[in-house]
């Protein structure tokens, strides 16, 4: 018999299934922030985390509980908005599930059962941050992380990663292919696929690190191709944007949603870390890379795209936003969809137009404060003698 209080609580879950999401009010005029979370632990169906038979469970208490929803892969599938949201449980395992909705700022619902991936990797512990690449191949690629024990160190928390790949047609069944190799970097996370042949290869950003946590020699972005994605190997990657002292990027960074393709190149939205005496700080940033050559960043303005702000700042592992999915909704609307804090997904809505003169317009990162406070009196004297003011 199902338990009698579960119906309050399932009435609970489709009220917030409901909610209507409003524009925050205070765009900067590059991207306005959507005022709830799209995703959280509150958006996972009860089904999932109780055992709603009264027999077995008379206490209606949650057997598999869910901690966080967050960095989600995002892409238009036959007229819904998806995401495939990484889903930790409260035993601290990731796994990937599927939302949709048929409208990009609200009403996402999970489908009836998470994603079960093919169990070809017997070492990896953990999986999640899928990145969707709808492939002109005309397969849709999901590129994550796969986490493994290192078994050659002698620290328990040691880890590896490693870019898992999976294929498919309609995000229910899975073809798993063999990780990516990287033959010069020992570890991979921040993989991404671009949904374009390059020279009629495939064309990964990757995130080359010595280590699980530190990238070390790894000096920025990464960009690679293979030939096969049935055995993906890469033996050279370049560095396309690099990380520097003093900016958003010195401790690391790395790739974020598939990149986005207009008219003057392809968008990046990625991330961007550095370390404050409060621990790491992960900001999201954008750039260009040409069309042509896409390891090649034309245009990088300074500073962030969008900063953990508010409640965004408080979460599992404080301070950070992140993402791995935007959609290019076709009739010049972009979504960002972001987590924040390690904790919730949500999302920013802009254009491309407008992401492109961000990209194009904004002055990049000048280095030094001499030249910054240069930067800025210059816009600030234009600015002034527009207005008709003298400035003192
Ligand atoms: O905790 C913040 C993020 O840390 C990692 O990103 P990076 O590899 O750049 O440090 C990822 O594990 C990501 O999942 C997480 O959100």
């Amino acid at each position: 018999m199902i338990h009698p209080e579960y119906e309050k609580i399932n009435r609970r879950y489709e009220r917030l299934l409901r909610r209507i999401n409003t524009p925050a009010p205070d765009s900067n005029g590059v991207f306005t922030r959507w005022r709830h979370p799209v995703l959280t632990a509150r958006h996972i169906p009860p089904f999932w985390t109780l055992d709603v038979k009264l027999e077995s469970n008379p206490f209606l208490m949650e057997r598999l509980g869910i901690n966080a929803v967050l960095n989600a892969g995002a892409l238009k599938l036959n007229g819904k908005y998806v995401l495939c949201a990484r889903v930790e449980g409260s035993d601290r395992k990731s796994f990937f599930a599927i939302a949709e909705s048929s409208r990009p700022t609200e009403g996402f619902r999970f489908w009836d059962k998470p994603v079960v991936l093919p169990d070809t990797e017997p070492d990896e512990t953990n999986v999640y941050d899928m990145r969707l690449t709808k492939h002109q191949d005309g397969w849709i690629y999901g590129v994550f992380c796969s986490e493994s024990k290192d078994r050659e160190s002698q620290n328990l928390s040691a880890a590896t990663a490693a870019a898992g790949i999976v294929r498919t047609k309609d995000l229910k069944h899975w073809e798993r292919l063999p990780n990516l190799v990287t033959t010069r970097s020992p570890q991979q996370r921040n993989v991404v696929l671009l949904p374009r042949f390059v020279n009629g290869q495939y064309a990964f950003y990757t995130r080359p690190m010595d280590s699980f946590i530190d990238t070390g020699s790894g000096g920025g972005i990464g960009f690679g191709t293979c030939e096969d994605i049935k055995h993906a190997v890469i033996h050279e990657e370049i560095i396309t944007s690099t990380r520097r002292y003093h900016t958003i990027t010195e401790e690391k960074n790395g790739a974020g949603a598939v990149p986005i393709r207009t008219a003057r190149g392809w968008i990046h939205i990625a991330h961007g870390v550095r370390n404050t005496a409060a621990g790491l700080r992960y900001v999201i940033y954008a750039f260009a890379t040409s069309l042509d050559e896409p390891w090649k960043v034309i245009a990088e303005p300074g500073g962030y795209l969008i900063a953990p702000m508010g409640g965004e700042r408080v979460g599992d592992v404080s301070n950070v936003v992140f993402t791995n999915g935007a959609i290019d909704d076709g009739d010049g609307q972009v979504y960002i969809y972001y987590a924040s804090s390690d904790t919730r997904m949500h999302v920013a809505s802009t254009t491309i137009d407008r992401l492109v003169d961000y990209v194009f317009t904004t002055p990049p990162d000048a280095l030094r404060s001499v030249d910054c406070v240069k930067q800025r009196v210059d816009l600030i004297e234009r600015n002034l003698s527009l207005l008709g003011r003298r400035g003192l």
